[in-house]
């Protein structure tokens, strides 16, 4: 049996100091912080991956450098499992160990307990595959990172500057190449193709849809649509806008996904262009989660969110399901987080199964794996749909007895490649939303008219320590610190539909305060005193309390 090559580690670790002060934490989506403080932590990740993928028989691993919907000077890295998923969780741990050990020999050490402890072959292949968005911070970063797999010894492939949900792709079609669960064509051209003729085909015959506008977030996504776009041809035009990927401060700033949901208004740069009526979105900046908005005849601004989303699209696969004549036979399910739209979980779970559990695809894709069909979305925009190996196996057998069997088998076989079902991905979400629209005859406004949002907020408390923050049940309810919830409860009961909860964030520094209420005043006033409770409990300096949490 090998060993590991302790001088290699040795010699390159010592270029990749951990910096003493610092702590850090594989959270929601991998480790994430300033990019200047991530050199130590992407050179450890190499070789994790190195060893998670020796411990899987060689087959590649996934590594994305990222931080996502945060902004510029953050960075960030998360590993993807061999089917394209997220890190098992008890790897987090390890990684998590890792990147905290002290010095190199306590990460030498580090590495042998790890070794010893999952009995991982040292003889056996390690693969990865890695890509960076487009972060100034990313090309050093991914440079740490590629010391960590030379150290030891990694057939490393470099798939350069992407998008979050490609590289998921990625890492799905290396591993089945070849097999019979082939995902499709190990490159950023193949996801086009894959994705790009399933959405000819579920739309073919249809009339053309007027062009959607796209905000790119100043991100990786600009690229990949543009590609994107011009696979498409005349089938859908995009109207790509905030593509300024080399413009120091412009990344995820007054633009994309989590801009419009948090803000819940228009990016500025758009207001110029968008015309009442128009579909518009907004990517995020690594292209894994989607929104989209419009302005009605008043030039009002509506969002239509990942719930919407969800319920848009859950309810077209249940009818395709149906006139397929697989009703008995395939259970479709949704999945939320406790952030999901009171409005939205309403209309769903008088239609479908619904379960709620805590933030992080991770946990939703899990949830979702349960059911024939699982749909997850976020509110946040992140969210996909899964078809279960069975479902599939289903769809292919089954014989339609009805030429309209028949073709609803075909939409449901085509949503199948035109679907992303590694991880949420904003463009491939984009592409299911606009078949979905063509075939239901909708614009944005029928869309939105599927059930009423209730007015909601959400708003961020910056404390001294976000770990005192505990909760259960899906993250619903506060444990720690201990009379936080009781409080909470109290003021809720005030108001008419009242609903809030509060969560630490896993990939900012802060904690997260979310409120709904019947009416957008109250939701507002509820957010902002509960906001006023936690920055209280947490020490925060009377004279430095925000304004709007009185
Ligand atoms: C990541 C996770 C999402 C999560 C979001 C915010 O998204 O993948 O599941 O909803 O962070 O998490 P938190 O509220 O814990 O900060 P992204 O798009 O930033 O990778």
């Amino acid at each position: 049996m090998s060993t590991l090559p302790v001088e290699a580690i040795r010699e390159f670790s010592e270029r990749h100091p951990k910096p003493g002060h610092l702590t850090y934490q594989y959270g929601t989506a991998g480790f994430r912080t300033l990019g200047n403080d991530l050199d130590s932590v992407m050179f450890r990740v190499g070789v994790l991956a190195g060893l998670r993928s020796k411990r899987l028989d060689g087959r590649t691993i996934g590594v994305m450098v990222t931080a996502s919907h945060n902004p510029e000077p953050d960075n960030g890295v998360k590993l993807v499992d061999p089917r394209g998923e997220m890190l098992e969780a008890s790897w987090e741990g390890h990684a998590t160990v890792l990147a905290n050990a002290s010095n190199t020999s306590a990460f030498v050490e580090a590495l042998e307990t790890l070794v010893k402890q999952l009995k991982i072959d040292l003889s056996k292949p390690a693969r990865v595959v890695y890509a960076r968005d487009t972060r100034p911070s990313g090309p050093a970063l991914v440079g740490a990172l590629e010391d960590g797999l030379k150290a030891l010894g990694v057939e490393a492939r470099n798939a350069g500057v992407t998008t979050t949900p490609i590289l998921h792709y990625l890492v799905r079609a290396i591993n089945t190449k070849g097999t019979k669960d082939t995902y499709g064509d190990d490159s950023a051209e193949g996801y086009m193709q894959k994705l790009s003729s399933a959405f000819k085909k579920l739309i073919a015959g249809k009339p053309a849809s007027p062009p959607l506008l796209v905000d790119c977030a100043n991100g990786v996504g600009a690229e990949a649509a543009a590609t994107l776009s011009r696979y498409l041809g005349e089938s859908l035009s995009l109207i790509l806008h905030n593509t300024a990927t080399t413009t120091s401060g412009a990344l995820n700033h007054a633009c994309g996904a989590d801009f419009v949901k948090t803000q819940q208004k228009l990016p500025p740069s758009l207001a110029a262009h968008l015309k009442p009526g128009q579909r518009a979105c907004s990517l995020d900046g690594d292209a894994d989660r989607l929104i989209y908005f419009y302005l009605d005849e008043r030039s009002q601004f509506h969002m239509l969110d990942g719930d919407k989303i969800a319920a848009l699209v859950a309810a077209f696969i249940v009818d395709l399901v149906k006139a397929a004549g697989l009703e008995e036979e395939i259970r479709v399910g949704i999945v939320q987080t406790a952030y999901a739209n009171g409005g939205s979980t309403k209309y769903l779970a008088e239609r479908l199964p619904v379960r709620c559990v805590p933030t992080g695809v991770k946990h939703l894709h899990h949830a979702a794996e349960h059911y024939d069909v699982g749909v997850y979305f976020e509110a946040n925009g992140h969210g996909t749909v899964l078809f279960s190996p069975e479902t599939q196996a289903k769809l292919a057998e089954h014989q339609p007895s009805t030429p309209a069997q028949s073709t609803a088998l075909t939409h449901l076989v085509n949503l199948t490649n035109l679907i992303n079902q590694t991880v949420g991905d904003a463009l491939s979400d984009m592409l299911l939303v606009e078949v979905v629209l063509v075939h239901r005859s909708y614009g944005a406004f029928e869309w939105d008219s599927l059930y009423v949002d209730l007015p909601n907020r959400l708003v961020k408390v910056v404390v001294a320590d976000r770990n005192i923050f505990k909760t259960e049940d899906a993250e619903r309810r506060l444990v720690s610190p201990p009379g936080l919830q009781a409080r909470i409860d109290e003021l809720v009961r005030k108001y008419e539909a009242g609903r809030a909860f509060v969560r630490p964030s896993g990939t900012e520094d802060v904690v997260r305060v979310y409120a709904e209420a019947r009416v957008r005043a109250q939701a507002d006033e509820l957010a902002y005193r509960v906001a006023g409770l936690v920055y209280d409990e947490t020490g925060g300096d009377p004279a430095t309390r925000p304004a709007e949490f009185l």
